[in-house]
């Protein structure tokens, strides 16, 4: 029997799953008796016992499970949970756990730092040389340059510099980008008390929030990104990706692709959410930020075609797209939440009617932010407590909220039906294991905690529980899916910096991709795992896999944005 509990630990108040669970093919007939299992303290003396509930069969792990659901443990300290001979890891319950949990989230963003020096004050053992401060050139006249069209000295030069290394690969990408953006501005946005603290960073002390320090650094490097005529460049990487050597070593030709619609429009939201969180802290910056998102806006407007071009000569990252409704929507949103110009809701709402399902907080749709920006003023408020802001809308803004909040609510209860029909408890369907399930699993996790103010439902807040919990251990693969998190946690990321660095001990605080239970992977991972393997069980934690032990800035971003939620809220 494989007992699975979130190796970080549980909230004392708060709802506590740990999974007992079977490969049904190690079993002849379907057991059906309860498992009896007890609760210790980690040094062996035994608190009480209980019975694991038998769930039955679970699509996603093929796996025979049983729940235990010991809520009523509340007493901090550490503990394992025992199964005849069989003894999970250890695991602390404490109220404190999401607050360290976040900050070692969070640091993982300065680790990604381009082109500045990691000095051994902030980074300890993993101080590094500056990176990537070459100038950079146009693709466009770069490829011109290869075929021998253009000579070197006709190429223009850019000094873009900053920025955080998008993920194990040194690129950086304006739509990934404004998705990590989107999500650790809204986290802060909606759980400030969880931001408090310093990270340790540069920047420490200034009086501003660590997080806004840290995202300051990828928003310098975003503003880089716009053009003369308010377009912003999809991406900023090398032509191929890097050898696995540090980033310093790394002196490839540093590129500007073409602008998208996408990135343009991600641009203007993230500029006009940014500049109304810097403004207590930042006039200059803030009116900056609103202005740069008007111009990006003004070229939005002038192209209402999707615009996206598939590079093939450069093999980094695509990030493709087929719709850029989302992220128009999104701009659009933002554009009215800073402005207050009814010309932008208007345009919002144009875009809403054509979304089926506006939700989404990963970086191919992230409609969900526009949903954050229409409800911004109940979210951030407590639940239960009258609202501090105006709440004099429109009436075409009133109707919008009630649609929206009807819509959002709903897809959470059916999630609810999803955690249900899933033995683990994750939000996720067999079929919905895919590069970067981790993220799906945050997402809802998301979805759940934005829910949850908007109603209070003891449900929507377990909901999120359960995803972390997964995240942390409850999940068939045994694994901790954040390095340095639990006594099993994955240390092997696909990071060249890790892999490079010639340090033992893996940087804490990286979120992987997790299992990907498609047939479109990696070769090794092809090779190590055979087909017909369950989907939650198709992880290994080797480097080489890139389609199943990536990191990137946007799968620990949704990890922030629960953690703080779970650390304000418990
Ligand atoms: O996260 C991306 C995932 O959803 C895609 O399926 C995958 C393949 O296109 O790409 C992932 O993004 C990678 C990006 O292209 C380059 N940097 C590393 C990213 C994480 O693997
Ligand atoms: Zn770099």
């Amino acid at each position: 029997m494989n007992i699975y509990v979130n190796q970080m630990g549980y909230l004392t108040n708060s709802s506590k799953f740990a999974i007992l669970a079977l490969p049904q093919e190690a079993c002849a007939d379907t057991p059906l008796s309860p498992a009896h299992v007890q609760i210790c303290k980690e040094d062996g003396a035994c608190l009480w016992e209980k019975d694991a509930v038998f769930f039955g069969p679970d699509a996603s792990s093929g796996d025979f499970v049983w729940q235990l659901n010991f809520t009523e443990l509340t007493a901090p300290g550490t503990y394992v949970i025992r199964y005849k001979d069989t003894v999970s890891y250890p695991f602390t319950v404490g109220d404190e756990l999401y607050g360290n949990l976040n900050r070692l989230l969070s640091k993982m963003l300065y680790y990604q730092r381009c082109g500045m020096e990691l000095t051994e004050e902030y980074a300890g053992n993993y101080a590094r040389k500056a990176c990537h401060t070459a100038p950079s050139v146009l693709w466009t006249e770069y490829e011109r340059f290869l075929t021998g069209e253009l000579s070197e000295a006709d190429l223009q030069t850019f000094d873009i510099r900053g920025g955080w290394h998008d993920a194990g690969d040194y690129g950086r990408y304006t739509t990934a980008a404004a998705c990590a953006l989107g999500h650790i501005l809204y986290a802060y946005r909606f759980f400030p008390e969880a931001f408090t603290t310093s990270l340790n960073i540069p920047e420490s002390g200034n009086g501003i929030p660590d997080i806004l320090n840290e995202c300051r650094y990828e928003l310098d490097w975003m503003l880089q990104m716009q053009t003369e005529d308010g377009s912003v460049y999809h991406k900023h990487t090398t032509q191929n990706h890097a050898a696995f050597v540090m980033p310093h070593e790394d002196t490839n030709q540093m590129l500007l692709l073409p602008p998208s619609s996408m990135a343009v429009a991600d641009f203007v939201a993230t500029m006009a959410l940014a500049s109304r969180i810097y403004r207590p802290f930042d006039e200059e910056f803030a009116d900056r930020t609103l202005t740069a998102a008007k111009k990006s806006q003004a070229w939005l407007d002038q192209h209402p075609e999707f615009l996206f071009e598939h590079v093939k000569e450069c093999r980094t990252g695509g990030y493709g797209d087929r719709s850029d409704i989302d992220e128009r929507m999104w701009a659009a949103m933002e554009l009215y939440r800073t402005t207050g110009e009814a010309c932008y809701l208007e345009q919002a709402k144009h875009f809403f009617e054509q979304h089926p399902n506006p939700v989404q907080y990963g970086w191919a749709d992230i409609s969900g932010f526009a949903g954050w920006s229409l409800l911004e003023d109940e979210l951030i408020q407590a639940p239960n407590t009258p609202s501090t802001e105006s709440t004099d809308f429109s009436s075409a803004e009133a109707e919008f909220r009630t649609v929206y909040k009807e819509h959002l609510l709903k897809e959470a209860d059916q999630l609810l039906e999803v955690i249900a029909s899933c033995g683990y408890g994750v939000a996720l369907e067999a079929k919905e294991y895919c590069w970067g399930s981790n993220l799906s699993v945050l997402n809802r996790g998301m979805l759940f905690a934005t829910a949850y103010r908007l109603n209070p439902k003891p449900e929507y807040h377990t909901a999120v529980i359960r995803q972390m919990d997964y995240l942390l251990g409850v999940n068939a693969t045994d694994y901790s899916y954040v390095t340095g998190v639990g006594a099993h946690a994955f240390c092997n990321p696909h990071n060249r910096i890790t892999v490079a660095d010639d340090i033992d001990e893996t940087i804490p605080g990286y979120v992987s991709g997790g299992a990907n239970g498609t047939r479109w992977v990696d070769p090794l991972a092809k090779e190590l795992i055979p087909e017909g393997t369950p989907p939650m069980k198709s992880y290994v934690d080797r480097w080489e896999c890139y389609s199943l032990n990536e990191i990137t800035i946007y799968w620990n971003s949704p990890a922030i944005f629960c953690a703080a939620f779970l650390d304000s809220v418990k």
